[in-house]
Parts: structure tokens; C-alpha cells; sequence
């Protein structure tokens, strides 16, 4: 079963695409594999119906993507003054693509704009908007679209789009693996998508330092009175053993696969003394997603996060953050 795309958006961009406009696709900072594959999805998609496309992401694409056909087409920069149009892909919020806001006429109303989304923090920031916060991820959306555009699914497609599949389910294990995402992931390897070359690329290579930056956040793991397990990793624990805070990414499932864990927390400190917190949980009666919005962030009930900003790596933070769950009870 196919997702229910809203027809007026699905109108509303063949209108805009038939004018033949330069459109640039945007995804959001720090790309995950449902960033990236959706927005390479979409982009080879409408590159095979000859519009003048482009792709961006400030981060560019981190290496274990780069299997992912077009990914040296991903631009970190652009001028926005080039443009007729622009797609945002995967954004909970445009302040996610970090370009929204130095690129101020991406979303003035003086070009199309449209929002590909799922995050049910999603506030329709475009003038187009296509959110199905039912859908798991937004690869499954786009793949609706392109099949709505009556674009054709290459292997090369279905790979991409699989790949966002399988990043925001977890490998399909995830509470938003929903029947959809197994008939949409049905036919993307009818079509030629390629799971060897995803589960090699994703969920099982590891290079050393990963691995011991790993091993220190499992050794300073902290299990609270109330099932809170609470870690703190400080900019010199990564940079010690020269990795890089992108490479914690993963390491909270494993401090979550603790049976008694209610929820888990994982503060990690950049480089500029700001503390990134990333929340997830097993059980089905916690929301992670409230605790974040207290904090100014967002994300999904099972998978949250926030940012203090120059709140350095302290104690107090995780106190704060026990005092505030105390206190709902
Ligand atoms: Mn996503």
C-alpha cells in the first residue's frame, strides 16, 4: 500500500517542474543514511526526466555513504540567487539544513518551495508541504513521489531509497517498522536495491578508533536510580584517540539494549563547548520526544535529542536532566 500523498502538492510541484526551473535539493546537517539516500533518490529521479537539479548537504557526504550513486554531485555550498526552486528533504525544521537561515530566499516566497518530511516536529515550513509523520522515513515519501511523477526506480534508486529504509528503522527492528515499510522495501529490491552493499556499508564495518571511542563510552555508562542510563562524552575523550564526535553515532543502541534501561541518554560535547544530547528508549509508555521539548529540542517518541548551547560538559547537566523526569512522575 502506497502512502496517501497530498494530490494538491503532488500537483503543485509537476506544475513548478514543468516550467523546467533550476531546483536545488537540500538535506539536513550532520546526514544520516534517510538524509542522504532520500535526497540522492529524488535528485537521480529528476536528473532522468532532464531537470536541472542540484543536491546539497553543509556537511557533505561522510564516507560510509559514499557508495550511493551521485554522491560527488552533493554540493556543501551554493548560490542561492541561481535558483528557481528548492526541495528540503528529511528536515524536521529548516533550521536542520543549516542554509535557511544564511540563505534567506530559499523560503522568502520569492521562489517554489516544498518540504519532504516525516518528523512530526514538522511545522509545513514551505509553501509546499508533503510531512507523513506515519511514514518511517522520508525515502519511503520520496518513493512515492517518484512513482507519482511516473519516474522510472533504477537499482541505482532503489539502493538510495532502501538505505533511508533501513537507517531511521534501524535495520527494520525499530517500533516504526511498520507493514508500509516492508512493502515499500518489497519492491525497492524487486527493483535492483542492493541490501549486501547497505548492510556492509552501514551495520557492520567499524574502524578501530570508532571502536575504542566506544568502548570509553561504555565504560563511563551511568545507570540512574529510576533506569536513566546517563553517559557524558567530553570533547578530549574523542579527540584523545583521534575520532570525531560523528563517530558516537550508533553507540547509544547499544547502551539502550540494556533490559532495565528505561531510557538513555548520551551528552556529547563539540568542539566549540556546545552538548549535544541524544535520547532514545525501548519502552512503550516512555517519550523521549516530550523530555527533548523541554529542553528546546524535538525528534520521535522513541529517538530525541537537543543542543545546550556552550552548556559544556558538567555534572549539572545530568542532574538537570534527572530532576526534570523526577519531577513529571
Ligand atoms: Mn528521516
Amino acid at each position: 500500500m502506497p502512502l496517501s500523498l497530498p494530490t494538491h502538492a503532488i500537483n503543485s510541484l509537476k506544475d513548478f517542474l514543468a516550467k523546467d526551473p533550476r531546483v536545488m535539493i537540500i538535506t539536513h546537517a550532520h546526514p544520516d543514511g534517510d538524509a542522504l539516500g532520500s535526497a540522492l533518490a529524488l535528485y537521480a529521479g529528476l536528473k532522468s526526466i532532464k531537470r536541472k537539479v542540484s543536491v546539497a548537504c553543509i556537511d557533505g557526504v561522510p564516507e560510509k555513504f559514499q557508495y550511493l550513486t551521485h554522491h560527488k554531485d552533493v554540493v556543501k555550498d551554493f548560490d542561492e540567487n541561481e535558483l528557481e526552486g528548492v526541495i528540503f528533504v528529511d528536515c524536521g525544521h529548516e533550521k536542520m539544513s543549516k542554509f535557511a537561515e544564511s540563505k534567506k530566499k530559499l523560503l522568502s516566497g520569492d521562489m517554489f518551495s516544498m518540504n519532504i518530511d516525516h518528523h512530526a516536529s514538522n511545522k509545513g515550513f514551505a509553501q509546499v508541504n508533503m510531512v507523513l509523520t506515519e511514514a518511517a522515513a522520508a525515502a519511503e515519501i520520496v518513493m512515492d513521489l517518484l512513482i507519482a511523477l511516473e519516474i522510472k526506480i533504477t537499482p541505482a534508486i532503489a539502493t538510495a531509497l532502501l538505505t533511508g529504509l533501513y537507517t531511521d528503522t534501524g535495520g527494520f527492528m525499530h517500533q516504526n517498522t511498520t507493514p508500509s515499510v516492508y512493502t515499500h522495501a518489497a519492491e525497492l529490491v524487486r527493483k535492483g536495491g542492493n541490501i549486501q552493499t547497505i548492510a556492509q556499508n552501514l551495520f557492520n564495518t567499524y574502524d578501530l578508533k570508532t571502536l575504542r571511542l566506544w568502548g570509553k563510552v561504555l565504560s563511563g555508562l551511568h545507570i540512574t536510580a529510576d533506569g536513566a542510563a546517563i553517559v557524558g562524552i567530553a570533547r578530549r575523550d574523542y579527540e584523545s584517540i583521534g575520532a570525531t564526535r560523528e563517530d558516537l553515532e550508533g553507540v547509544i543502541d547499544y547502551i539502550n539494549s540494556i533490559p532495565e534501561v528505561q531510557y538513555s541518554v548520551m551528552l556529547s560535547e563539540d568542539n566549540k563547548g556546545n552538548v549535544k544530547a541524544s535520547l532514545r528508549t525501548r519502552k512503550p509508555d516512555i517519550d523521549v520526544k516530550a523530555l527533548a521539548e523541554k529542553f528546546g529540542g524535538g525528534g520521535h517518541i522513541k529517538a530525541s535529542g537537543f543542543m545546550i548551547p556552550g552548556g559544556h560538559l558538567e555534572k549539572q547537566i545530568k542532574w538537570k536532566i534527572v530532576q526534570s523526569e523526577k519531577k513529571e512522575k
